[in-house]
């Protein structure tokens, strides 16, 4: 399989385009662990693999890509430490490794161009990855992500620490949501089309939960309590989480705790999760024999994602409690002193996008983004700016300068048809409102769902980086849907 990009890079390679960060204007990179704190090496490769992903007795599928060549590879670390990933490229085509959530400094980030230059087949990066948070978060790469995470190629990464051992459960479940673009042949059918970019997003046309095309089945002692901890890995899918029991609870966003929601309290007893989005939840198990069933409810007939099935351990029934997680520890905003920026996520509209100019001495007015990294059109934008697309390599101007330990309210009008899961790198941030759903809990997260005629405000303190913005319904970013910060 030769690919576009692959061919591309071969120019690259010429230097026909040629782009370095630095350009864009380092800033200070803030570490958030001490030096002291204790560091583990991992090796990290980025390959190609065969999988049977319809099915045991279907065709297999060439050109699977995966992190070491394992599938939904879960990597643990604890909280407190810090991971030196020596990643080494072994695909045909350009990569970079994003640490989605993870508070990391920003030269760590994983985005071309703005952090780093993209790794080449064969090329190897050392990423800097501190663990100050709990929960449960995910690495992707942050170049072709459409194609690269479309076969595969995400990792599920969880931190834990003492406080939250003290939490004991039953059992761990993991659901992680993954659908796939496959012929009846097994092999790839193309993951980004213009109808799919334009409007909702490309669909996969095999359903999967963990891979597999039906519903796991995995076993938890009755009477106990489960931790259910559900990622939506697909690119473009939104699923409204719920499950058939009434003993239900909201434990954590995003991996960040907040007070216990029992899920009959929430909006249609469901939370609302759309690409990149975590939720850890915790599940009462019923007696032997019998079974909780997790759906997706958003589908026209609710989607079983994962059924749990109750196996007596000798546990007795006990009053339900909700098994609150310890509270995180992110730096929390200011909001009476926060300064407000107001943004409008909309269509692209051709001609009319303009950029405030720069002055022809600032390095951004030059700089330009490797195309490798990039879209073929531009069908979206923010407050009428997009990202690099096409033939359009310019790397659009901040969305705004930021100071370093200051705090940013971020209201986001979203007057497109389509919702659009916005994720901002770097920071976790609060969610202060949604303006269609007046009775949200209280939470914090790295991404959130704004609806068509919505506008959600969130709070952050800024941190030091030039940091990107972006819709993570991935073909959205790439034909536009993508800004940046430059907080110094
Ligand atoms: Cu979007």
């Amino acid at each position: 399989m030769i690919s576009r990009r692959s061919l591309m890079l071969g120019s690259a390679a010429a230097g026909l385009v040629s782009f370095a960060p630095s350009a864009i204007g380092q800033v200070p990179a803030v570490d958030t662990l001490p030096a002291s704190a204790p560091t583990r090496r991992l090796s990290l490769t980025a390959q190609e693999t065969e999988a049977k992903l319809l099915g045991p007795d279907k065709p297999a599928t060439r050109h699977v890509c995966a992190y070491d060549g394992e599938l939904f590879k879960i990597v643990r670390g604890r909280r407190g430490t810090r991971l030196i990933v020596d990643f080494e490229n072994r695909l045909p085509d350009p990569t970079t490794v994003h640490w989605h959530g993870i508070r990391v400094p920003y030269l760590s980030d994983g985005v071309a161009p703005l952090t780093q230059d993209v790794v080449p087949p064969g090329g190897r990066f050392s990423y800097n990855v501190p663990l100050p948070d709990t929960g449960l978060y995910f690495f992707h790469p942050h170049c072709d992500e459409t194609g690269q995470v479309g076969r595969g190629l995400f990792a599920l990464l969880v931190v834990d620490d003492e406080a939250e051992d003290k939490v004991r459960f039953d059992a761990e479940c993991f659901i992680v949501v993954k659908d796939w673009r496959l012929g009846d042949d097994g092999q790839w059918l193309e993951m980004s089309t213009e109808d799919g970019a334009a409007n909702a997003g490309t669909f996969g046309n095999v359903r999967a939960t963990n891979g597999q095309t039906t519903a796991p089945r995995v076993e938890a002692p009755a009477y106990g309590d489960v931790r259910v901890r559900t990622i939506v890995a697909d690119a473009t899918r939104v699923i409204d989480l719920g499950c058939d029991t009434d003993d239900a609870f909201m434990l954590a966003v995003d991996g960040q705790a907040l007070p216990p929601v029992p899920f009959k309290a929430l909006p249609d007893d469901v939370w609302r999760m759309g690409p990149a989005m975590r939720l850890d939840m915790q599940v009462r198990m019923p007696g032997p024999g019998q079974e909780v069933k997790i759906y997706d409810y958003r589908s026209s007939e609710p989607y079983l994602l994962t059924t749990l099935v109750a196996v007596d351990k000798g546990k007795h029934p006990s009053p339900l409690k909700a098994k609150a997680l310890p509270p995180p520890r992110v730096p929390l905003p200011d909001v009476r002193k926060a300064k407000k920026l107001e943004f409008l996520i909309q269509m692209a509209a051709g001609p009319t996008i303009v950029s405030p100019s720069l002055p022809a001495d600032d390095p951004l007015s030059k700089a330009l983004v490797n195309s490798l990294c990039v879209g073929k059109t531009t069908h979206w934008a923010i407050s009428r700016d997009s990202w690099a697309a096409g033939d359009a390599l310019r790397l659009p101007p901040p969305l705004a300068r930021l100071d370093n330990g200051a705090s940013y309210i971020v209201s986001m009008t979203n007057v497109t048809k389509h919702m659009h899961p916005m994720h901002l790198h770097g920071h976790v941030f609060r969610v202060l409102s949604h303006s269609k759903k007046p009775k949200m809990p209280q939470y914090l997260a790295d991404t959130v769902i704004v609806e068509p005629n919505e506008t959600v405000d969130i709070a952050f303190k800024a941190v030091s980086g030039n940091w990107v913005f972006h819709c993570h319904i991935l073909e959205h970013m790439d034909t536009g849907l993508m800004g940046w910060f430059k907080v110094a």
